[in-house]
């Protein structure tokens, strides 16, 4: 007898032919594999006590506050934890009971529906499985003051140079900014943007094939980005910093990266504080697909990014990267971006020109716990590990 370590479907699969199981049950194997920890917040006592009695009655459980079952806690919160082939029948039973837990059913039918999602989002008219591997994002920061690359691409002529040869490495996107957001930055005027990002798109847009995002928080300077030739949007405000900045996307159909950031680079070290910060970071996602959603832009077209070092301490970044399966709940694509950042130095000791080993760790990290793209300064040294890396997570 053995203990087995089988995390991914087909080292189970090949498990399952070793024994001679039945193939048309597979899938149920898998399911049952794999046991789910829901989080279902602000039950009442009586909600919480009959969740949990649901649930003890299809073979799963739940806990709910201690106080819950004597009434004197009037609410409480619950963990549901369920294997994932009884969500179903679960959700069967669940309607069954009483609104206060009946009306669970719809967004736990949710959640079971993104733990399989569709991945591909559209690029330039044409169809990219962000889940088929792990992608790279380059950055390119047209900027005097970028923590990192701040000045070497500030002139067109070396930021294109820099373009062509992240193509050259595998890069998957390449994401020119011209606004740094490191924490207490101030903001750069469109007008300034435009005139750092134009001449470096329009030379990208001749000599380099692989898809362009502009970061930026403006509709104007994404409109005009577009214009010259990006296909996608990184908006590192989760589109609350500019209003026009959803309807943009919903009429040109580009897809957009919306990002947790919690108060503006300005201020957004000063007071860092969260009750529950995986809650916090996937309410907030959520309510940037929402208004999204509500300017017609498509769900699909949007990936979601937890905003690693923005308005975050060591202890949450470092729990965000190892959390990161939690942003499943949104059934979007994740976008991680660890790059030589702040965390990295406080663990190491080191600054930003020593943070390669660091940030290739944080990487591999990210993608094993479901990052789609890592957006790194260094292409050709994570187009590496994350090959190795999916080499043997997926056997791919
Ligand atoms: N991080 C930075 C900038 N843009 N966009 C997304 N989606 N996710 C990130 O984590 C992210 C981002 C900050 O890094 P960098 O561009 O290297 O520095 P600076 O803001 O100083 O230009």
């Amino acid at each position: 007898m053995r203990l087995m370590s089988v995390d991914n479907d087909s080292d189970l699969d090949r498990e399952l032919a070793r024994v001679g199981a039945d193939e048309c049950c597979w899938p149920i194997f898998r399911d049952k594999h794999r046991s789910l920890a829901i989080r279902v917040a602000d039950l009442s006592a009586a909600g919480a006590n009959i969740l949990k009695q649901t649930a003890l009655a299809c073979g799963a459980d739940c806990a709910v506050h201690r106080d819950a079952v004597s009434g004197r806690k009037k609410r409480s919160d619950a963990i549901l934890f369920l294997d994932r082939r009884r969500l179903g029948f679960f959700c069967g039973r669940l309607r069954t009971q009483p609104p206060c837990v009946s009306r669970l059913v719809p967004g736990l039918e949710e959640l079971g529906r993104n733990l399989a999602p569709d991945l591909a989002i559209t690029v330039g008219g044409r169809r990219l499985d962000l889940g088929s591997r792990t992608h790279v994002m380059g950055i390119l920061n047209v900027t005097p003051d970028s923590f990192y690359d701040g000045g070497r691409h500030f002139d067109p002529g070396p930021a294109v140079a820099r373009a062509e040869e992240m193509a050259g490495e595998g890069a998957d996107f390449i994401d020119i900014g011209a606004e740094s957001t490191r924490p207490g930055s101030d903001r750069v005027p469109p007008n300034k943007q435009l005139a750092r990002l134009l001449p470096v798109l329009r030379g990208i847009g001749r000599r380099v094939k692989v898809p362009v995002s502009v970061d930026t928080t403006s509709a104007r300077v994404a409109r005009a980005a577009l214009d010259a030739g990006a296909a996608l949007v990184n908006d590192v405000s989760g589109l609350a910093g500019d209003p026009k900045m959803a309807r943009l996307l919903a009429k040109t159909g580009v897809p957009c990266v919306v990002m947790h950031l919690p108060a503006p680079p300005k201020t957004m070290q000063r007071r860092v504080r969260y009750r529950d910060l995986m809650q916090e970071v996937v309410d907030r996602l959520a309510g940037a697909i929402a208004r999204a959603e509500a300017a017609g832009v498509e769900r699909g077209q949007l990936v979601v990014d937890p905003g690693i070092g923005f308005g975050k301490r060591l202890e949450h970044n470092l729990e965000l990267l190892r959390r990161l399966g939690e942003l499943r709940t949104l059934g979007r694509p994740v976008l991680v971006g660890p790059s030589r950042k702040a965390f990295i130095g406080q663990v190491l000791g080191l600054e930003p020109p020593d943070r390669l080993e660091g940030t290739l760790a944080a990487c591999v990290v990210a993608a094993r716990n479901g990052a789609n793209i890592l957006r790194v300064h260094d292409v050709e040294a994570a187009v590496r590990a994350l090959r190795v890396a999916d080499a043997i997570e997926r056997r791919a």
